[in-house]
C-alpha cells in the first residue's frame, strides 16, 4: 500500500478556513475525457489565507483568480493548496476527468449509455477540486453540454433556465438550485429515456412536475414509483406538515449503482431495482421495497437536504430519522405490525452482529478511516431505533413540536445529533440528558429481568438488569436511559391495570440505573407479563418465561408484535435446546405443544394472512449465529431444517388446506392482496418438504401469473432440493437472460442453493450472459448471497468458500472498493467460528493486507478485524 490511510476523529472538528456562497459549473461531457470548469464564490473566514481543496483522480488544466491565472499553489494527490488568496474571490479551475474509465462508481461515471453521478460522502472532489464536506453550503448553477442526439436529457440539480444548440450536433441545458447545499447532494444525468410524467399540488396549492426517467422501453414499469412518491409527497404534508420546496422533483433509474438511492435535491438517482416493476418482474417484495425507498429518498428533503450535516460523524442525523420516516410511511399504508417485525428482524440480525464485529461502532461514530464504510445498519436501523425511543418517550404530539423546533432552528444549515436531541428536550420539556448516552455508546444492552409475586400484598415486581458488554473499540459502558414498555396479563387474557400507591403508572417503564426494581400493586393475581412490547429499545431480553407463557401471550397479548414476539421467544427456546442435541448426536425434537401453538395460529381466522405469515417464520441462520460467542454453522443449519420438516409434516393438512383456500383468481397489489399471496407461498414454502411438495411447487412455477408466486415456487424448491428445480430455473433462465434486474432474482436463487456442489455452480454462473462482476446488483445476487446466506457452503470445512471470497475480494479491490467492502463483512467475523476456520478466513484476510493497492475502504475492515 503506498500510503497507510489515516483516520479522522469526530473530536477533530473545525470549521472550514473559507466557504463557499455559489458555484457556476460547466460539463463538457466526453465518455473518456469530460472538462469540468467550476467557477466559485469563495469567502475566507477567519485569518487563513490558504485554502485547501480536496481532490482525486483529477487533471488539472488551468487554475484563475478573479480571472487571471494563478501559480501560486501545489497539488498532490488528494488535494490542492492555493496559497494568498485575497479574502473574497472568484476561483476558477478547470479539471479533466474520465467518466468511462470510472468503475468505482462514485464521482461521474457511465451507467450503460448515460452518464450519472455519486457524490456522497466524498464523490464531488472526483469531479473537481472542492471543499468536499457537508457545511459547506452554496448556491448551484450547472450548465451541461454533450452530443444532443446520444444524450438528448441533460439534468441537474433544480429548475431547468436555459437551453440551447452547440456545435458538432451537441447540446446544452442550465440547471439552477435556488437552495444551497453540500456538494455531496450535487447530481447530473445525460442519457437517453423514457420519461414517466405526472404532477403533484402541494398543500398550499403550488404545482410540482414528477419525472421519472428509465431505460427506453421501460415505461409501463415506472408506474409504482411515481404512485409511490405521490403517496410519499402527500404523508409527508400529513403526519409532518412538510412540503416539496421546487418546481420539479426528478426520479432517474440507473443500472450501475453501489447502493440503494440518493437523495440529490430535485434529482434523485435510483438503483433500477428501487424504481422498476411489474407484476411479471417484480414481486410483492420488490413492490414495497419501492415504495420505502422511494419514500425514504423523498424523506431527506427535508431532513438531509434542508437541513444537512456538520460533519460526516452526524450521519444518521439525517439518516437515523429518514429512515424512522420512511418505516413510519411504510407502516401508515401498509401493516404496521408486519412492518414492526421486519424492521426488528433487522436489528436482532444484523444489526446485533454488527454491535459484536470489529466494526462495531456507535450511530455517531468517533472515528472513520474511509466514510462510505459507515453507512451501516448501525447508522440507519439502529439510529432509526433510537429517533423512535424518543418518540415513545415523548410522545407523537411532543415529537412533532420537536420536529418543528428543530427546522425553526437549523432550516438552511448544517446540523448536528446534539442540535436534534436538544430541539426535542426543549420543545417537550423531557429530559434527555442520560438517553443522550445512545449517540456516544455502542454495542447492544441486554436487560434481564427477573419477576416476584407476592400475593399476600399483592404486588408485583419486576427487577431489570441492564449490561452492555465491552465492544471492539469501547471497552467500559454506562447505563442507558432505556424505554421499557411492558403489560401484565390475568389469566382470562384481561389487562392487569400497572399501579403504584393506588396510581396508575405508565406502561413505558424509563430503565435508567445498572440495577432496578419496579413494583406495581393491587395485582390480584400471578399475572404474565410482555416484556419490552413493539421492541421498545434496540436491546436483548432476557426471561425465563414458561413455554405456557408463551403460547399464552401467542394468543392473548392485545399487541400482534408481542404475540409474534411471544412466538419467536418459544421457537428460540427449542432452536437453542436443539442445538445442544445435535452437538450431542441426538435428534431434534419439537414438543406437541408449541406445533399445536402454531397450529392456531395458522387456523386463527381473526389474525390477518400478513401477519400470520410472519407468526410462521423461523428466525434465520444469520439472526440464530448471533446468539452464540462461538457459532456451530451445521448444527444450526441442521435444527432449522428439522423444526421445519417437523413442522411441515404435522401440520401438513393445515398448510394444505390454507395454500388452497387462499388462491387468488386475480393478480392485485394492495396490502390485503399481498397479504394472502405471503401465507400462501409461506404454506408452500413449509409444503416443500413433504411428500406433496415436487408436484405442487412445479404445479405453481407453471400456473404462476405474477413474478411472486413464480419466485416463491423457485425459493421452495430452492430451499427443499426439490428435483424439479433444476428445469424450473432453466425454464426462467432462458426467459429472462435478457434483463440483468430481473435474472439477479435467478442469481440469488444460485448463491443460496443448499446443494453441496453450489460453489461450483457459482463459479459456471459467473459465465451466464446477464452476469458482470462490474455491476454492482448482479455481484451482490450471486456473490453477495452466497456469502451471507449460504452459511452451510460459504463455510465449509474445505475452506474453498473462503478462498472464493478471497479471489473475489482482491478483484473488486481494484474496480470496485464499495462494493468489495459490503461483501468482506461476514469475513470480519473470523473469530467467531472454531479454529480451523478462522485459521482459513484469516489466511484470507491477511493476504488482502499484503495488497500494495490495497483500497481504504478495504484497509479499515481488514486491519480492525486483524487487530486483537
Ligand atoms: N444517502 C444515500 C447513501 C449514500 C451512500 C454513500 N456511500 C442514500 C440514502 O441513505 O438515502
Ligand atoms: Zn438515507
Amino acid at each position: 500500500m503506498a500510503q497507510t490511510p489515516q483516520a479522522k476523529y469526530r473530536k477533530d472538528y473545525k470549521q472550514p478556513s473559507h466557504t463557499i456562497t455559489d458555484i457556476e459549473l460547466t460539463f463538457d461531457l466526453h465518455d473518456t475525457a469530460t472538462t469540468v470548469t467550476a467557477v466559485s464564490y469563495v469567502k475566507q473566514l477567519g485569518d487563513e489565507t490558504t485554502l485547501v481543496l480536496d481532490g482525486e483522480g483529477l487533471t488539472l488544466e488551468a487554475l484563475k483568480v478573479d480571472g487571471a491565472d494563478w501559480s501560486d499553489y501545489t497539488a498532490d494527490e488528494s488535494s490542492l493548496e492555493i496559497r494568498e488568496l485575497p479574502a473574497q474571490c472568484e476561483l476558477t479551475i478547470v479539471t479533466l476527468i474520465n467518466p468511462e474509465a470510472n468503475t468505482a462508481l462514485e464521482g461521474l461515471y457511465k451507467s450503460g449509455g448515460a452518464f450519472c453521478t455519486q457524490c456522497e460522502a466524498e464523490g464531488f472532489r472526483r469531479i473537481t477540486y472542492y471543499l468536499d464536506r457537508p457545511d459547506v453550503l452554496a448556491k448551484y448553477t450547472t450548465t451541461v453540454i454533450a452530443d444532443k442526439e446520444t444524450y438528448p436529457f441533460l439534468l441537474s440539480n433544480g429548475n431547468r433556465i436555459e437551453e440551447g444548440l452547440a456545435d458538432n450536433g451537441r447540446h446544452w441545458v442550465k440547471w439552477q438550485d435556488p437552495h444551497p447545499k453540500p456538494c455531496y447532494l450535487f447530481a447530473l444525468v445525460a442519457g437517453d429515456f423514457d420519461v414517466r410524467r405526472d404532477q403533484y399540488q402541494t398543500k398550499s396549492g403550488r404545482n410540482v412536475a414528477l419525472e421519472v426517467f428509465v431505460d427506453k422501453g421501460n415505461l409501463e414499469r415506472a408506474n409504482h414509483a411515481m404512485v409511490s412518491l405521490i403517496n410519499a409527497m402527500k404523508w409527508d404534508e400529513e403526519r409532518f406538515d412538510l412540503e416539496y420546496d421546487l418546481d420539479i422533483y426528478m426520479v432517474v433509474a440507473v443500472d450501475f449503482f453501489n447502493m440503494g438511492a440518493m437523495e440529490n435535491k430535485g434529482l434523485n438517482v435510483f438503483n433500477s431495482k428501487y424504481v422498476l416493476a411489474n407484476d411479471q418482474t417484480a414481486t410483492d417484495g420488490d413492490y414495497l421495497g419501492i415504495e420505502s425507498v422511494i419514500g425514504h429518498e423523498y424523506f431527506h428533503n427535508w431532513t438531509g437536504n434542508r437541513v444537512t450535516c456538520r460533519d460526516w460523524f452526524q450521519l444518521s442525523l439525517k439518516e437515523g430519522l429518514t429512515v424512522f420516516r420512511d418505516q413510519e410511511f411504510s407502516s401508515d399504508l401498509g401493516s404496521r405490525a408486519v412492518n414492526r417485525i421486519n424492521n426488528v428482524r433487522v436489528i436482532r440480525g444484523p444489526q446485533f452482529a454488527e454491535d459484536s464485529s470489529p466494526m462495531s461502532h456507535p450511530i455517531r461514530p468517533e472515528k472513520v478511516i474511509e466514510m462510505n464504510n459507515f453507512y451501516t445498519v448501525t447508522v440507519y436501523e439502529k439510529g432509526s431505533e433510537v429517533i423512535r425511543m424518543m418518540h415513545t418517550l415523548l410522545g407523537e404530539a411532543a415529537f412533532q413540536k420537536g420536529m418543528k423546533l428543530y427546522f425553526e432552528r437549523h432550516d438552511g444549515t448544517a446540523a448536528t445529533c446534539e442540535d436534534f436531541v436538544a430541539a426535542m428536550e426543549d420543545a417537550s420539556g423531557v429530559d434527555l440528558k442520560q438517553f443522550r448516552l445512545w449517540y456516544s455508546q455502542s454495542g447492544t444492552p441486554t436487560l434481564t429481568v427477573q419477576s416476584q409475586y407476592d400475593a399476600q400484598a399483592k404486588t408485583y415486581s419486576l427487577t431489570v438488569e441492564q449490561v452492555t458488554e465491552p465492544t471492539h473499540e469501547q471497552k467500559d459502558k454506562q447505563p442507558l436511559h432505556i424505554p421499557f414498555d411492558i403489560e401484565l396479563y390475568a389469566a382470562d387474557g384481561t389487562v392487569i391495570e400497572l399501579q403504584r400507591n393506588g396510581k396508575s403508572v405508565h406502561n413505558v417503564l424509563d430503565v435508567k440505573e445498572a440495577k432496578q426494581t419496579f413494583v406495581f400493586d393491587n395485582v390480584a393475581e400471578q399475572p404474565i407479563p410482555s416484556l419490552l412490547r413493539e421492541f421498545s429499545a434496540p436491546v436483548k431480553l432476557e426471561y425465563e418465561y414458561s413455554d405456557e407463557e408463551l403460547t399464552f401471550l401467542m394468543v392473548h397479548a392485545r399487541n400482534e408484535f408481542a404475540r409474534w414476539d411471544a412466538g419467536q421467544m418459544l421457537l428460540a427456546k427449542y432452536i437453542r435446546s436443539n442445538v445442544i442435541k445435535v452437538q450431542n448426536g441426538q435428534a431434534v425434537e419439537l414438543p406437541e405443544t408449541v406445533v399445536d401453538a402454531f397450529r392456531g395460529v395458522l387456523l386463527s381466522d381473526e389474525l390477518e394472512p400478513a401477519f400470520v405469515a410472519e407468526m410462521l417464520a423461523l428466525p434465520g441462520h444469520n439472526e440464530v449465529s448471533g446468539w452464540y460467542k462461538c457459532v456451530d454453522v451445521d448444527a444450526i443449519a441442521t435444527v432449522l431444517h428439522a423444526m421445519k420438516v417437523q413442522l411441515a409434516t404435522e401440520l401438513e393438512d393445515e398448510f394444505s388446506a390454507t395454500y388452497h383456500t387462499l388462491k387468488q383468481a386475480e393478480y392485485t397489489i394492495d396490502h390485503a392482496a399481498i397479504g394472502q399471496r405471503a401465507l400462501r407461498n409461506s404454506c408452500l414454502g413449509y409444503l416443500a418438504f413433504t411428500e406433496q411438495g415436487n408436484p405442487l411447487v412445479k404445479a405453481q412455477y407453471q400456473a404462476a401469473n405474477n413474478m411472486t408466486d413464480t419466485m416463491a415456487a423457485m425459493s421452495a424448491a430452492n430451499n427443499a432440493k426439490l428435483t424439479c428445480r433444476a428445469e424450473i430455473m432453466a425454464d426462467y433462465s432462458e426467459k429472462w437472460a435478457h434483463d440483468g434486474l430481473v435474472m439477479d432474482k435467478w442469481f440469488i436463487l444460485q448463491g443460496t442453493n443448499p446443494a453441496e456442489n453450489a460453489l461450483q455452480t457459482i463459479k459456471e454462473t459467473m459465465n451466464h450472459e446477464a452476469f458482470s462482476l462490474k455491476n454492482p446488483n448482479r455481484t451482490r445476487s450471486l456473490i453477495g448471497s452466497f456469502f451471507n446466506n449460504n452459511p452451510v457452503n460459504f463455510h465449509a470445512k474445505s475452506g474453498e468458500g473462503y478462498r472464493f471470497a478471497g479471489e473475489i475480494l482482491r478483484e473488486l479491490n481494484s474496480s470496485n472498493p464499495q462494493v468489495a467492502s459490503r461483501l468482506i463483512d461476514p469475513l470480519l467475523k473470523f473469530r467467531r467460528y472454531d479454529e480451523a476456520r478462522q485459521a482459513l478466513i484469516k489466511k484470507e484476510l491477511e493476504t488482502l493486507k499484503a495488497m500494495d493497492n490495497l483500497a481504504r475502504d478495504l484497509f479499515e475492515k481488514v486491519t480492525k478485524a486483524l487487530e486483537a
